[in-house]
């Protein structure tokens, strides 16, 4: 019996996406690397350090140990530029409808993200509330597809991994949830997210009882 939900957050809650990218894009042409739309692809769910050796990688660059932590403090200055101007108007089309619909069923919830930034995040768009657990960056240090945000969700809702489905649209973030044991909902494209138990284009006229009835 599933009686909980974990949500990522960016790509699943809001997108974030586009801010991330711009924040990587003024950071890699700084660097004299050229990034580009279809690059930013490949960063989507991977966690700040690994997206900047991923850039550092398609450039072939080096930076030193000191270089490479100021870079990442910049991008994320850069990042939060956006993040502290964002508001309940970048909330993706039915999560809210989503969310109370799994309350309304007595299910606890729960946020999985990668995020260092997931808590100002949620507060900027007025969803802190809705969640009993919130499980970021600045709590695990393995990132997806490592399982561990998703079983410190699960441990900090005191409920077993079976019980819980989670909601990804990241390809890294669906293989942590298999890893983890748990029902995996993909939000985004079949083909891409094809280890999941099924797929959503994303949450508009869904409830949970037609998830749980597609999980059967
Ligand atoms: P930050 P998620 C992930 O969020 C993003 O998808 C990914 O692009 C980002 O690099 C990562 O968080 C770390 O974010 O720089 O804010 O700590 O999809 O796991 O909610
Ligand atoms: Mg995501």
């Amino acid at each position: 019996m599933k009686t909980a939900c974990i949500f990522d957050l960016d790509g699943v809650i809001v997108d974030t996406a586009r801010y991330h990218y711009l924040a990587w894009k003024r950071l890699a042409e700084s660097l004299g690397v050229g990034f580009s739309e279809h690059d930013n692809e490949a960063l989507k769910g991977v966690s700040r350090i690994e997206s900047l050796k991923l850039i550092l990688k398609l450039g072939g660059k080096e930076l030193s140990a000191e270089e490479f932590d100021a870079a990442l403090a910049r991008k994320n200055a850069w990042y939060l530029e956006h993040i502290h101007k964002i508001g309940p108007e970048e909330i993706l089309p039915g999560v809210i409808e989503f969310l109370q619909s799994v309350r309304a069923r007595g299910m606890k919830i729960a946020l999985g993200s990668a995020s260092k930034n997931a808590l100002l995040i949620l507060q900027q768009i007025g969803l802190r509330d809705h969640f009993d657990a919130i499980v970021d960056g600045n709590k695990v240090s393995l990132a997806k597809p490592d399982p561990e945000v998703f079983l410190c969700a699960a441990r900090e809702l005191n409920v077993p991994p079976q019980a819980c489905v989670v909601f990804e649209d990241a390809v890294s973030g669906v293989q942590a949830a298999c890893a983890a044991q748990m029902a995996v909902v993909g939000i985004g494209h079949a083909q891409v997210l094809h280890q999941a138990d099924f797929v959503l284009p994303n949450f508009l006229g869904m409830d949970i009882a037609a998830v749980l009835a597609k999980l059967k």
